[in-house]
């Protein structure tokens, strides 16, 4: 029983509520993936990974879902009255194992459109990669004491946020080194996908924290929910944003398809 999810019965409002939620995650990131599949040839072809990585992190956040989802759902019994722990538990751990993949990919994808090229795109992303995995991995041994030793869930939260404060800071390093660079009036989009990330990105800290601060049923509603608007602020309207920029650099240097999509939007190509 590493997370607290397995300590209480549920409501059936309580339960459901985390059920939807979580359904509506595998809907969101799926429909977001063929969304990314479509717009993708209006992306000029270098910047087009950019667009692809998205694709990739939609589906792994999809399935990863999905499973939560069943977990969730076989973990717990209606009894007539409550909904209650059965022969097998739930984990969130699964959610931080793919977070190894998703991060880097959300990260390169930011360093893409940022114009970065040759050797310096290959020592940010790997100093992120680094700084990422090492936020996770600690923050994974944490939640397992979550459960039966709050202390050690402080100090391995407070490595992991060492990490993560290395990583947001080369993150805002290069964001506003490189805006000079983006085309195409991008340079206010690219300042609103630092926001962005810096909100989102804070939401998993705090669902972290919850068996701290709000260990009962409804701080468990509350962890999914946080989960569930960080999922789809995280990588959903990120990646939007992402390959929005994508399409507007791609028609300032040129890339007809990426001028006619825009055109068509009645966005202009400036
Ligand atoms: C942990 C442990 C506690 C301290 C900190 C954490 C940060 C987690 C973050 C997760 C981001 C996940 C994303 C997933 C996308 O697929 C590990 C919860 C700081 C920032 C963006």
């Amino acid at each position: 029983m590493r997370n607290i999810e397995n300590l209480y019965d549920y409501t059936v409002g309580q339960f459901e509520a985390i059920d939807h939620m979580l359904t509506m995650g595998v809907g969101v990131h799926f429909a977001a993936l063929v969304f990314f599949i479509v717009v993708s040839r209006f992306v000029a072809p270098k910047y087009r990974v950019a667009t692809a990585l998205s694709c990739i992190v939609m589906l792994s956040a999809g399935m990863i879902l999905f499973s939560q989802a069943a977990m969730w759902t076989d973990a717990f019994r209606f009894n007539g009255e409550v909904y209650t722990l059965q022969d097998l538990t739930f984990s969130n751990g699964y959610r931080y194992v793919n977070w190894m993949a998703t991060i880097p990919c959300l990260l390169v994808q930011l360093l893409i459109v940022l114009n970065l090229k040759g050797k310096s795109i290959f020592s940010t992303a790997t100093w992120l990669i680094i700084s990422a995995w090492g936020m996770i991995v600690t923050g994974y041994i944490g939640q397992l004491y979550e459960v039966d030793d709050l202390s050690q869930l402080m100090v391995w939260g407070a490595i992991s946020t060492a990490f993560f404060v290395v990583m947001n800071w080369i993150v805002g390093v290069r964001i506003f080194r490189n805006k000079s660079t983006m085309t195409g009036g991008t340079q206010s989009t690219i300042t609103k996908v630092f926001w962005l990330m810096m909100f989102a990105w804070t939401l998993y800290p705090i669902a972290y924290l919850v068996p701290q601060f709000m260990p009962s049923a409804d701080g468990v509603v509350l962890r999914q929910g946080l989960f569930t608007v960080a999922d789809i602020s995280s990588k959903v309207i990120y990646g939007i944003m992402i390959t929005y920029i994508a399409i507007k650099q791609s028609a300032a240097a040129g890339y007809v398809p990426a001028q006619q999509a825009l055109d068509k939007i009645g966005m202009d190509k400036s």
